[in-house]
């Protein structure tokens, strides 16, 4: 008997699972390999159901005579341990990011003289209905919120990006990427202080009210199921805090970042240039415990951000301030440098992780640029967040068209630096 395998890589099975499984009957003996979450996070969304739960409804489907888990997106390891004859998908995968799993496959295959089976694609409302469901079900606040832990313990590094507006948003959520045969996507979003009063055209000193900042985290929300990390600023009074703590989970936002200054706050990245206070350890532990005492539910965030190496206090007192927040109750360390090289980062968090091997590190390697994420993660970092890029690769963009159109009377000069209408129009989804 000869044998065919298929790897799936969904929460749901659908009339197109079914129609490949049918197809698969008649070419041999049909194995299924479930993508672990690991894999599945790096090119499709976040799995609805456990792995253990998709495995099992695999095996339910009639004539499966096996299930594997495959853990990578590549088939190298399943192929050459099981050597199947037929390796069946859609024929979807013929193009776009997925065309390099088909090639990957295709040569494996080539090794011993197996065969892909390409099955047309089944697009039906039913199916889009589906995906839209799985969508909305991942955009809720009470199973959004909790993502952003779950990401911590499913990547070696997540990787936030900063959004402002719904089409960023959109941006974040829907960009997958596929780069020497490696998936990757951001997990998350950073609702930032300095892009969302930038998009309005205000200064960044927490002028944009929160009721504002509200209203861009619910734009973004509207159209994207990531979770989102929110640039909570100073967090204001802590009578104030406490209210904004309790707003913010019922949104279904994942975490609140507030830093450790006090008095009119200027953008770190000003540094010594302007003056800016920052907060004694004792009334901001006092803040973060506030904000620990009114949370609800146990998966929303208070992280501490740590302002020393900014406002160049030295190493010591940021390693004073981040053992004091944590044992307040933070529930993560966000330490910032506005320094070209990463070394005083790297120094922090190899000291900080010295004496705890479990409170979450967030950075923000806006200025030390040059680090990889992968080195970062070797030095006990959990989160990166990629703090306002958007913003900064828009604006010249949008300026250079302005200033083009002005000297050259027309549209035409610019044209083919702009999106097509089409691709524009089909990056929102409709209902
Ligand atoms: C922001 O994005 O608003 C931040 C990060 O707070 S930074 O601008 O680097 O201070
Ligand atoms: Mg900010």
């Amino acid at each position: 008997m000869k044998t065919v395998y298929t790897c799936f890589c969904t929460s749901v099975i659908h009339e197109g699972h079914l129609n490949i499984i049918n197809e698969a009957k008649k070419y041999g003996e049909v194995i299924i390999g479930v993508l672990s979450d690991e894999s599945m996070i790096r090119f499709n969304k976040f799995p609805t159901v456990t792995l253990e739960e998709r495995v099992e409804m695999a095996k339910n489907i009639e004539g499966v005579s096996k299930v594997i888990i495959q853990k990578e997106i590549m088939y190298d390891a399943v192929i050459h341990e099981l050597k199947p004859d037929y390796v069946i998908h859609g024929d979807n995968w013929k193009g776009g990011s997925m065309r390099a799993i088909r090639n990957n496959v295709a040569s494996l295959l080539a090794e011993y003289g197996g065969q892909i089976v390409d099955v047309p694609y089944t697009r039906s409302e039913k199916i889009r209905h589906i995906d839209m469901c799985e969508n909305e079900q991942l955009a809720m606040p009470e199973y959004r919120r909790g993502r952003l832990k779950q990401f911590l313990k499913l990547c070696p590094i997540v990787k936030a990006m900063e959004v402002h507006s719904g089409l960023t948003g959109l941006i974040v959520e829907k960009t997958v990427v596929e780069h020497d045969g490696e998936y990757d996507q951001f997990q998350a979003m950073w609702i930032s202080s300095l892009c969302d009063s930038t998009a309005k055209g205000k200064p960044d000193i927490e002028l944009v009210d929160i009721t504002s900042r509200c209203r861009t985290i619910d734009d973004v929300m509207e159209v994207t199921t990531k979770p989102i990390i929110f640039d909570g600023d100073t967090g204001g009074m802590t009578e104030h805090f406490v209210y904004l703590v309790r707003t913010l989970e019922r949104m279904g936002v994942s975490a609140v970042i507030i830093e450790d200054k006090t008095g009119l706050k200027k953008n770190s990245l000003f540094g010594t240039e302007v003056e800016q206070t920052q907060e004694t350890i004792e009334n901001f532990c006092e803040k973060i415990k506030a904000g620990k005492k009114v949370q609800l539910s146990d998966d929303f965030m208070i992280i501490a951000r740590i302002e020393s190496l900014i406002l160049e206090r030295g190493m010591e007192d940021a390693l004073k301030r981040a053992k004091a927040f944590r044992d307040a109750g933070a529930d993560g360390i966000m330490i910032h440098s506005r320094k070209k090289e990463p070394d005083e980062i790297l120094e922090f968090c190899d000291k900080f992780r010295e004496e705890d091997k479990e409170t979450p590190i967030v950075v923000v390697p806006t200025s030390y640029n040059v680090i990889t994420e992968e080195e970062l993660a070797e030095h006990g970092v959990n989160i990166a967040i990629y703090a306002n890029q958007l913003t900064r690769s828009a604006f010249p963009a949008m300026q250079q068209t302005a200033v083009d159109i002005l000297k050259y009377h027309r549209a035409k000069e610019v044209d083919d630096r702009l999106m097509p209408i089409k691709d524009i129009i089909s990056l929102i989804d409709e209902l």
